[in-house]
């Protein structure tokens, strides 16, 4: 069996990480997961993508919501809000420990990767989620008046202000995680995740970017957008606002520098000779996981094609 690589955004990532979990043994499994919006609030080092990923992974997220953990509850929030406390940004009772635990954790010294690993490790699952950096990087959204931070944009916001360009503070001192060798991995799987806000903060991280363009012919792109629609979140509403067409092209387009792979729905397969002559290896396959088996069918499928390479 091939290592794999997957980099790895929030939501709409961590379904797909899920299929290859449970489709792969550990040892062949690793999955790299952007920490650009992460932030501190009431003081706590909150890692959403980290911990959608590690939730989703250990069967104890919120598969309605996407984020946050299953059979919640809100004692804290209500009460905070009963002192008219900052509650826009959601935190329930058993969420608030793991942030709790991960601040006490790098307060004490611990490194992000450290800290994850801890937390993983409570959570009963082996060493295969890391930060995409140990040192901070901050993804902005500009918008025609203001420079936003990711959180007020996306949550307190909600996406509505249009974008016009992303901002990643940071990047002069982040460098890619030391714990993972990219040159052990066989196959790099960019998964169908936000590719401006959730693999673009990754790709800046030079030695990532260097690998990715020495060796596009590792790299599996998947697509998130299926049928001119975002499977999750922004992308498509991004991708129009930044005047490109929401379509796999546009997908293709932007990852055309580091990669010769690509997934798209048989709901798009009409894009295929575009994307042939972009210069990608096309491949169709069901890209919508609304439940666990079409989780597992899409890594068993994207798994098939790469080991018979
Ligand atoms: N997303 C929301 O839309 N509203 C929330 O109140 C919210 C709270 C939250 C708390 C902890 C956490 O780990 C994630 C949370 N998210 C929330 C999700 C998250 O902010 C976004 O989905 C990602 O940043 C985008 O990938």
């Amino acid at each position: 069996m091939k290592n794999y690589l997957l980099l790895c955004g929030g939501v709409g990532g961590a379904k797909l990480a899920l299929g290859f979990k449970n489709t792969l043994s550990e040892e062949n499994l690793a999955i790299v997961v952007n920490t650009g919006d992460d932030f501190t609030h009431l003081n706590l080092k909150i890692c959403p993508d980290l911990d959608t990923v590690m939730y989703t992974l250990s069967g104890e997220s919120d598969v309605s919501k996407g984020w946050g953990r299953k059979d919640e509850t809100w004692n804290m929030l209500s009460a905070l809000a009963n002192m008219d406390g900052e509650t826009w940004f959601q935190l329930g009772d058993k969420d608030l420990a793991t942030h709790i635990q991960r601040t006490k954790l790098i307060k004490s010294g611990n490194s992000l990767s450290e800290a994850t690993m801890k937390l993983c490790h409570s959570f009963n699952l082996p060493q295969y989620i890391f930060p995409m950096s140990d040192e901070p990087v901050e993804t902005y959204i500009q918008t025609e008046n203001r420079l936003l931070s990711f959180q007020e944009y996306f949550v307190k916001l909600k996406c509505e202000p249009p974008v016009t360009d992303f901002v990643f503070k940071g990047l002069d001192k982040a460098k890619f995680n030391k714990d993972i060798d990219l040159s052990s991995f066989d196959e790099i799987i960019i998964c169908p995740s936000n590719p401006y806000v959730s693999i673009n903060p990754m790709l800046q991280l030079s030695s990532l970017q260097n690998h990715l363009k020495k060796f596009p012919e590792k790299v599996t792109v998947i697509s998130p957008i299926v049928n001119s629609k975002s499977l999750k979140g922004p992308t498509a509403k991004m991708m129009l606002e930044l005047g490109h067409e929401i379509s796999v092209n546009t997908i293709g387009e932007f990852y055309k520098n580091y990669s010769q792979r690509i997934f798209i729905d048989n709901a798009d397969k009409e894009n295929s000779d575009f994307l042939a002559g972009v210069g990608y290896e096309v491949h169709h396959s069901n890209l919508v996981m609304n439940n666990t088996l079409s989780k597992n069918k899409l890594a068993e499928n994207i798994i098939k094609v790469l080991e018979a390479k």
